[in-house]
């Protein structure tokens, strides 16, 4: 066996195989560690940083918390930006901004009828309603329009993440009626911010950054025919409403809030007293083909 230099052993490592496996992940694979090899040598990383940083990902990985650097390193944000280009160029840029689905989504909440309660039991904070309609680019309502609504507790956990909350907590599935109609009750929620004293936590102590979200409500919307919509709309006022640690905030999705609405006629959701409102239309584009209408690849992806 003789010796290899740098080159030699990446050129080796690269084109290495037996098989013909996957060509397409042999190509990322090619090019993301010829990237990490130029890092090393050029930037003179040490063994013990190299290490340091593998156990920094086990650990990562093993909180479930990649998700969360992805969005605080602008990976989230760099997709969704590719896909406004894409519809740009294509001439598609209608309805509802799209908004990073963040890590925190679960599929299969308890599903509802036009309107639920995502809040159970004592208020946590103001009692507020958002509603509205599922429309479609050419302002038709979208009639059984499937919605997940979820967001975080008083505290800014979200359930299935958070210890100590119910399965599915603050999160709901809801059905559009015939005119596109969807209302739910739930409390505004606070920002999120990112778990202290974890590896998340480091990587942003050491980068001098802070791991706050401005305070949000995260949607999923589908219906047939219609490209799905991903999305999250901000809560006026905050503090990290310019300065979101996913980055994930933009124009058109800051909602706008009424206080002391008139509780005639939100009876249903156990309303009896002046409460805050949020009215939202979420406007879908035709989808071009059937994987724009269906999320099933990234649905299997978010089982519980
Ligand atoms: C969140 O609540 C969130 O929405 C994102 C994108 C990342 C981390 C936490
Ligand atoms: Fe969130």
């Amino acid at each position: 066996m003789t010796e290899l230099n740098q080159q030699q052993l990446l050129d080796i490592v690269n084109t290495k195989h037996t098989a013909p496996g996957d060509a397409r992940v042999r190509q990322l694979t090619a090019r993301i560690v010829s990237d990490l090899f130029k890092t090393i040598d050029e930037l003179d990383v040490s063994p013990d940083e190299f290490w340091k940083a593998v156990d920094w990902l086990n650990r990562l990985a093993q909180g479930g918390q990649v998700g969360l650097i992805t969005a605080g390193l602008g990976f989230d944000r760099l997709l969704d930006i590719r896909m406004d280009e894409a519809d740009q160029k294509a001439g598609r840029a209608a309805g509802t901004p799209r908004a990073i689905e963040g890590p925190l989504f679960v599929a299969g909440a308890p599903s509802f009828k036009v309107e639920a309660r995502l809040d159970a039991g004592e208020p946590k904070g103001e009692v507020f309603v958002m509603e509205g309609q599922v429309l479609d680019t050419d302002g038709q309502p979208v009639a059984h329009a499937q919605m997940d609504v979820w967001h975080a507790n008083e505290v800014g956990g979200y359930s299935h993440f958070f210890p100590g909350m119910q399965p599915y907590e603050l999160r709901r599935h809801i059905e559009t009626d015939a005119k596109g109609n969807y209302r739910f009750r739930s409390f505004l929620p606070p920002g999120y911010a990112i778990p202290p004293n974890s590896p998340t936590a480091e990587l942003f102590t050491a980068l001098g950054r802070h791991g706050n979200r401005p305070a949000h409500i995260h949607f999923l919307v589908v219906a047939p025919g219609l490209r799905t919509l991903t999305t999250q709309v901000n809560i006026p006022g905050d503090t990290y409403i310019d300065d979101d640690f996913a980055f994930a905030t933009r124009d058109g999705l800051i909602i706008e809030i009424e206080k002391n609405v008139a509780p005639a006629g939100y009876e249903s959701l156990g309303i009896s007293e002046p409460f805050t409102r949020s009215r939202f239309n979420f406007v879908l584009q035709q989808a071009l083909n059937d994987s724009e209408a269906s999320p099933a690849a990234r649905m299997a992806r978010v089982t519980a």
